[in-house]
């Protein structure tokens, strides 16, 4: 067990999962036919004068997303429809043939460039239009694109595939050939991290309402089903990778021991996607979603070591919505004032206890009467280490409350010091105590910790 904790704890990011995981925020951007049509999949059947953005202005977006403090934009360039927002040489169906007459990846591209944030893409490979959907023919044809793709828009930072397999014309069945995708993308754009639900760089976290879990383990097992043509049920993306997931996996997985030995432990860490408002893709009828929501999904995403990945559908002026716009806009700038100015204070590593149950001293440099968040990060460049921890508040008359307990931390772990999680906090509520001094426990860990930093707001 030790053996294998310790065999966990080495599995470590490659550089490019580290930028990713920098990153924290980027954008998400669905567009093409649904956008007019009102639909969140189409048909592949619609024609392409559909796609009729009026005032298509891709500077908007940008604007919108790194005001808001984001690194990055990922745009649909083919969904399940099969329609290529950019003019693809091997299929009519396309802006080329839209009264748009716009290369609508080339724009978004150039005004990432433009703006100074990092430009990726979405290209399902299921594709309802195609001809060769169904047939071995078709990875010739989806490599074409994706080498279009690649070699045509500068810097990639992401190249995103939506697993989907569903059915083609007249029923038919694609096996895709991952591995020859994945080639392509290490071949020219090897900084590119690669979704495809359960890796190979980033994983799903299981669902598309912007939910994390408690726990967030970015060490998982690898599985099969990682470069398997069909997908079976689900894998490690639906899992924690926590200690009790990987010791209780014998049904699912097989022993401890197989899992280990036959395939092995992988560094994917997942991201957390959600949509502003309900559908990927732009409705009239709807409403983005509560600043609370979209407030608390960011602190249990990028304070849970992942990524949020939030969709902004354009509408058909090619537009973000300026509903969207202004709750982007809100949930900037409170990110912003909850974490632009940290409280002062001194970071000391107590001497002589085990390294991995290491005790870190917090000393601000004035007693404040509330505190509302720490941040823990671990060099996850070292691997993940951290099962649990508990942070202690001393208050200016020596006295101590419990103030949070933890599990994993990785890249960043955002403390809230009043969310469910968190043990009741005395000091919040009582207007005579003040808080001095924190200490940051880790009460267990998989190897020797490396703590990075820890900051409180
Ligand atoms: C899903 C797709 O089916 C949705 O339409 C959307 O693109 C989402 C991000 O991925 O699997």
């Amino acid at each position: 067990m030790i053996q294998f904790l310790k065999e966990a704890a080495q599995v470590k990011p490659s550089r490019k999962q580290m930028d990713w995981l920098d990153m924290e925020w980027y954008a998400f951007i669905h567009f093409g036919p649904n956008t007019f049509m009102n639909r969140e999949w189409g048909q592949g059947t619609e024609p392409e004068s559909v796609f009729n953005p009026t005032k298509l202005n891709c500077d908007q977006w940008v604007e919108a997303i790194k005001g808001a403090g984001m690194k990055g934009m990922v745009l649909t360039a083919k969904h399940h429809d099969g329609f290529c927002l950019w003019p693809s040489k091997y299929t009519e169906h396309s802006v080329k043939n839209s009264p748009c007459q716009k290369d609508v990846v080339k724009e978004a591209a150039e005004a990432c460039r433009r703006g100074g944030i990092k430009f990726g893409f979405y290209l399902s490979p299921w594709d309802r239009n195609s001809k060769y959907y169904g047939t071995p023919e078709y990875n010739d044809y989806f490599c074409n694109q994706l080498t279009e793709l690649l070699t045509g828009y500068g810097d990639i930072f992401y190249v995103w595939f939506d697993n989907a397999c569903g059915e083609g014309p007249n029923g038919k069945k694609q096996i895709y050939d991952f591995p020859r995708y994945f080639e392509l993308i290490h071949k020219y754009q090897p900084n590119a991290v690669i979704f495809n639900d359960y890796g190979p760089d980033v994983r799903w976290c299981g669902n598309e309402a912007g939910a994390a879990r408690h726990e967030e383990w970015a060490v998982v097992p690898s599985e099969l089903c990682f470069y398997s043509p069909i997908q079976t049920g689900p894998g490690p993306m639906a899992k924690e990778g926590s200690l009790s997931y990987l010791y209780n996996t014998d049904e699912e997985l097989g022993t401890l021991s197989t899992i280990l030995y036959s395939r092995g432990l992988t560094y994917t860490p997942a991201e957390i996607n959600m949509s502003i408002r309900p559908g990927w893709f732009w409705h009239p009828d709807e409403k983005p979603h509560s600043l609370e929501r979209l407030f608390h999904t960011y602190l249990t995403s990028v304070g849970a070591n992942a990524c949020m990945h939030l969709n902004l559908p354009p509408t058909t002026e090619g537009l973000l919505d300026e509903a969207d716009v202004e709750r982007l806009k809100e949930l900037g700038d409170l990110v912003k004032k909850e974490f632009g100015t940290e409280l002062f204070a001194s970071v000391e590593k107590k001497e002589g206890e085990p390294p991995t149950q290491p005790v870190y001293t917090i000393t601000l440099d004035r007693p404040v009467k509330e505190l509302k968040y720490v941040v823990i990060k671990e060099d996850i460049a070292k691997g993940q280490r951290v099962e649990s921890f508990r942070i202690v508040a001393e208050s200016g008359s020596g006295s101590q409350y419990p103030l949070y307990q933890g599990t994993c931390i990785g890249h960043k772990k955002i403390c809230q010091l009043q969310d469910p999680f968190a043990l009741q906090n005395p000091l919040i509520n009582d207007s005579d105590e003040t808080i001095s001094t924190l200490k940051v426990q880790v009460t267990a860990a998989r190897d020797e910790v490396f703590i990075k930093e820890i900051k409180v707001y």
